[in-house]
């Protein structure tokens, strides 16, 4: 950890623009990250650039950045083309929450700027970005909003707290309210940013969901089918969802009781089918989606399939699924 802060500190004070960019359709972690990271640079008096998403913010990550606005808490952010047309002089990319070339906002971005760190915290695999200045992935960390806190901390620096609260939601987002893949490090910085004005109130209020949605998501979890024994898989309509949803989908499977893996199946775009898989630990989600072209952890995983239909990858998948859980 100590390594990869002063190599930051090293690296934004060398450069003279830093733009940070997180995955596509990106979530509390993986924007909440950016925004504290945007706030350190800031405070190191050097520029700074968020690449913006191609696609509107899912509805928690929109209240927050709304909330944010509201209380006058700015950020800048580029368009990849704003980003590809200016003379940087000396710019460094910095990638947060992912470390897979196809997952970035832009590729054109990933390529166009040669300075590189990496931080990430899922589980690397042979298509990673590798022309780095550093690269930092501890699948060990909840988070990168975690990351974050334990970079505020070292720095001691004081940021506003309602970015903190968008730090912590995230941090509850990405363990499943503190139930998964937390150490007792996921705890301490948790009570660091509770300590420091993160407010549980407002948490509550980003992560709430309109009632629709929620009825619309236990329609799919009624549809759901038990594979294999204590294995359930559910599958979504072809509207387009946010992977958010998928995800949140899958969490839910997995509180029905002796259920010890889920999956959930849906469209992320025209072209794009996601699936979301959530395990107690007792089965690799992780090596299940590596066997459809995705990755992750052994609790939690994911893979995007492009071109193909959602009956498509859902037979594949049930055919992955049976052939691992025999
Ligand atoms: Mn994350």
């Amino acid at each position: 950890m100590r390594e990869l802060f002063e190599i930051l500190n090293e690296n934004i004070k060398k450069h003279d623009e830093i733009i940070i960019m997180t995955h596509a359709r990106p979530d509390l972690d993986g924007m909440g990250s950016a925004l504290a990271l945007f706030k350190i640079v800031v405070s190191m008096k050097k520029k700074c650039f968020i690449v913006s998403p191609k696609e509107k913010f899912y509805r928690s990550l929109d209240k927050a950045i709304k909330l944010l606005d509201e209380n006058n808490i700015k950020f800048e952010f580029r368009s990849e083309d704003e980003i590809l047309n200016s003379k940087f002089s000396k710019p460094l990319l910095i990638v947060l929450d992912t470390q897979k070339p196809e997952l970035v906002e832009s590729d054109k971005v990933l390529n166009y700027i040669c300075d590189k760190i990496v931080i990430d915290h899922h589980i690397g695999s042979l298509d990673t970005i590798d022309d780095t200045i550093y690269k930092y992935c501890d699948a060990n960390k909840s988070s990168i909003v975690e990351v974050m806190a334990e970079y505020l901390n070292y720095l001691k620096l004081n940021i506003e707290p309602l970015i903190l609260t968008v730090l912590l939601s995230g941090m509850v987002v990405d363990t499943s309210s503190f139930n998964i893949k937390t150490t007792s490090r996921t705890f301490e910085m948790a009570a660091y940013l509770a300590k420091n004005g993160a407010d549980f109130v407002i948490i509550q209020d980003l992560l709430k969901e309109p009632k629709e949605e929620m009825v619309k998501r236990y329609g799919f979890i009624s549809d759901s089918v038990e594979v294999v024994p204590d294995v359930l898989m559910c599958k979504m309509d072809d509207k387009i969802h946010g992977n958010v949803d998928i995800a949140l989908l899958a969490k839910e499977l997995l509180k029905f009781e002796d259920i010890k893996a889920s999956f959930a199946i849906g469209r992320l775009s025209h072209s794009i089918v996601g699936v979301s898989a959530r395990s107690m630990g007792e089965v690799n989600v992780g090596e299940i989606m590596e066997k459809i072209g995705g990755g992750g952890h052994l609790t939690d995983a994911a893979a995007q399939i492009k071109d193909k239909s959602i009956d498509e990858v859902t037979k594949e998948l049930e055919k992955v699924i049976k052939d691992v859980i025999k």
